[in-house]
């Protein structure tokens, strides 16, 4: 493969587009073996009609505040690649969302959802819109306008949008109530429904679930566990509250998290009472970092940091992407880390996944370590589709099942000479095989 030749010719075709461009090429470099020994993927364009999203979908979406001031925002679908079943992925609500960063997280689906075992084909969407301050009233009246647009690109065996940053429960509710208005259908075409409308148990918690569950499994390679390890998280979205449970529940101690504006630094660790705290800030819609330091005074807030500087045993980064640099991998490694698992898409700069790497670091990236929420999003959709819900232990079962399963591909499509795991590379391959050879079977399209 040509890579130097097929990325220039993609920056030709998309200048400017650091995150998307990024993304491309950390996945196409892991894959120059697989690609020379399959010379029938070269033959068919394979990897030039992969990195290609099907369609990109722009609109307006115009709507009017409470103080009855007009707002124009940018809506976006990006339907990248349904060789293995219909377009699935989240959407974004934040004021930095571009095509760049939509595309990454697009490309990156794909591979993904091929991970989770499911027929889930990939795509991402989002908007501009920043719902931060904003009012229930207004946030309703952002989604509904956003799907009157959306609602026509989208069905339960075409493209299924979900959650991803600014898009929880609430903003599913607002969506999801427009949708089904237009389309007078009442089908599986979003997912993080409420449970009480088709909605999945366990598919707030899946994402960190599932990165906690991969973790567990890389760890199990080393015969070791959660028991008694120091977890740094970052961010506390819907991410970082799934981990902050789960890992607390497998004995490790979770000493950070953060937001935008720095980070918090607890040492006696999160707990239950904590965990119900911050969820209640976040339900306010208030800034939730810096309150948690004035109520339990043993944790200090550090301003404009990242809490990559902390001693931890285990880190999981679960707010953005490219938060964790060169210079945190080496304090990380410096510090004693065994264990890196991505919550977030993309959240490790390529030069600090370079130090993880040459460190013989545990690195689960996030297309195989945080697939557990669109794997429970794969199974609210089966769920839909037999008009039936499971039990909680069932969902939960299947996810951890699921997590164990990529866990097995990336060993085998990933092992060195040496016995060391490049899980960035085995959870490439795997992915890539299964669509490349769904692209091949289905002709050129
Ligand atoms: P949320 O909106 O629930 O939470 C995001 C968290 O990250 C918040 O704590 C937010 O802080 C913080 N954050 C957002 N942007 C920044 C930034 N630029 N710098 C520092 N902190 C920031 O989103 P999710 O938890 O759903 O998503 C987090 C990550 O996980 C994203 O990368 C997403 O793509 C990925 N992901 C999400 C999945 C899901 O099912 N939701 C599935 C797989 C991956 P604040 O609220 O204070 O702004
Ligand atoms: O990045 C992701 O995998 C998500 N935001 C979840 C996507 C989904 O369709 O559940």
């Amino acid at each position: 493969m040509q890579l130097e030749k097929i990325m220039a010719d993609l920056e030709k075709k998309n200048p400017g587009e650091v995150e998307y461009l990024q993304a491309v090429h950390e996945v196409l470099e892991s894959l120059e073996d697989t690609v020379s020994e399959n010379p029938q993927f070269e033959e068919a364009g394979i990897i030039e009609r992969l990195i290609d999203p099907d369609r990109v979908l722009t609109f307006k979406v115009s709507w009017v505040d409470d103080n009855n001031k007009v707002h124009v925002n940018r809506g976006f679908r990006v339907q990248f690649n349904n060789a293995i079943g219909p377009y699935k992925g989240g959407l974004r609500f934040h004021p930095s969302v571009n095509l760049s960063i939509l595309k990454f997280l697009g490309f990156e689906q794909i591979f993904k959802n091929s991970l989770t075992t499911l027929p889930l084909g990939g795509g991402k969407g989002g908007s501009d819109f920043n719902p931060k301050g904003k009012s229930d009233n207004e946030i309703m009246r952002f989604c509904q306008a956003y799907m009157l647009e959306l609602w026509k690109l989208i069905g339960p065996d075409t493209d299924i949008p979900a959650g991803d940053i600014g898009v929880g429960g609430r903003e599913i509710g607002f969506l999801y109530g427009m949708y089904k208005k237009l389309a007078r259908e009442h089908v599986g075409t979003l997912t993080g429904k409420g449970v009480n409308w088709g909605g999945s148990l366990i598919r707030p918690e899946a994402t960190g679930f599932g990165v906690t569950y991969f973790a567990q499994e890389m760890l199990k390679t080393k015969g070791e566990t959660f028991e008694g390890k120091v977890v740094g998280l970052s961010g506390f979205g819907n991410v970082a509250w799934g981990a902050a449970q789960k890992v607390t529940e497998l004995g490790g101690k979770v000493v950070t998290i953060s937001g935008p504006d720095g980070y918090i630094y607890d040492p006696d660790g999160l707990d239950d009472e904590k965990i119900d705290f911050l969820l209640e800030l976040r339900a306010s819609n208030q800034d939730i970092v810096k309150p948690y330091s004035y109520e339990f005074t043993n944790a200090k807030f550090v301003e404009g940091k990242h809490p990559w500087e902390v001693k931890m045993d285990i880190a999981i980064p679960c707010a953005t992407q490219n938060e964790l640099n060169k210079e945190d991998a080496e304090t990380l490694v410096k510090n004693g880390v065994s264990c890196v698992s991505e919550g977030a898409n993309m959240p490790c700069t390529p030069e600090a996944i370079d130090v993880f790497m040459e460190n013989k670091i545990l690195y689960g990236p996030g297309k195989a370590a945080n697939a557990g929420g669109v794997a429970v999003s794969g199974l609210e959709m089966t769920q839909n589709s037999m008009k039936l819900g499971w039990s909680r232990e069932e969902v939960d079962a299947r996810l951890q099942q699921i997590m164990s399963d990529i866990h097995t591909a990336c060993v085998e499509n990933g092992t060195e000479e040496d016995g060391f795991v490049n899980y960035p590379k085995g959870a490439n391959v795997a992915g890539f095989l299964k669509v490349a050879n769904a692209m091949l079977d289905q002709g050129v399209v």
